[in-house]
């Protein structure tokens, strides 16, 4: 007991508690774009998404869409927004024609004390645009990703998701996938901490299969050791934690009856 109350104020004196763990996020209002609804507002933070607790997530270093071949700088599009009560970035995005489009953000290191690292997660979501399903599976090219082989998009919960997760454009043996559930505005018990973050390690080609039981979103972080360093707010030359982010929506089963 006295032991988790020490640990509890070493968390404290830390900065923030760490019940599970944090993800980038990117979250469109609206997980595919059609006729009647050609815009969505896109949401980025650095959030512990199953409890929906909030941290900072300070002005990303880079925010791009990748559709139809062509990659679009969307960094000044960004204006800050109160996530989860913390620092967080939203844009409204007008898409003007049918395509597969990858968001990606990738934030500025985020120093985390109590890992002794900097954590890097190269975030992406994948939006469907009027109807279109070409190019969902092409890699973008990022230091790190999960590709899905799954089409990331019109599925159901229950379905499974499998993708492969690359580090410096290869497969990563037996990479740690974490793996979190987000419901915008609904908060959810989980029976212990190890259903908040859930964990698939995948198999020799980096790929891995993982069966998503909720409609909402889900999160995959693919959590890799970078192979350089970089100075902490202290100065101190520290290692880096890069993370492979993707998000994707499960729908509601639609009911069979008459
Ligand atoms: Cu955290």
């Amino acid at each position: 007991m006295q032991k988790t109350a020490t640990l509890f104020f070493a968390f404290l004196l830390l900065g923030h508690i760490e019940a599970a763990a944090h993800f980038g996020m990117l979250i469109p209002d609206a997980p595919r774009i059609t006729g009647e609804n050609p815009a969505t507002t896109l949401t980025l933070s650095f959030s512990h998404p199953f409890e929906q607790v909030g941290m900072d997530l300070s002005r990303p270093e880079k925010f791009t869409v990748t559709a139809n071949g062509k990659t679009t700088n969307l960094l000044e599009t960004l204006q800050p927004a109160t996530i989860l009560a913390h620092q967080g970035w939203q844009s409204s995005y007008t898409f003007n024609r049918p395509g597969v489009y990858h968001f990606v953000m990738e934030p500025a290191p985020y120093w985390e004390a109590a890992e002794d690292l900097s954590i890097i997660h190269y975030t992406k979501t994948i939006i469907p645009a009027f109807a279109d399903d070409v190019g969902w599976d092409q890699p973008l090219g990022l230091p790190t990703e999960i590709v899905p082989l799954l089409r990331p998009f019109g599925n159901y919960a229950g379905n499974s998701f499998t993708g492969q997760v690359f580090l410096h454009g290869k497969p990563v043996a037996g990479a740690e996938v974490e793996v979190e559930f987000y419901h915008p505005g609904q908060h959810l018990e989980a029976p212990s901490d190890h259903h908040i973050t859930q964990l698939i390690k995948a198999d020799g080609q980096g790929i891995f299969t993982f069966t998503c039981p909720l409609p909402g979103w889900w999160g995959f972080a693919a959590l890799n050791e970078a192979d350089y360093t970089i100075k902490n707010p202290a100065g101190e030359e520290k290692g880096v934690e890069i993370g492979a982010v993707l998000w994707l929506y499960f729908d509601e089963t639609p009911k069979i009856g008459r």
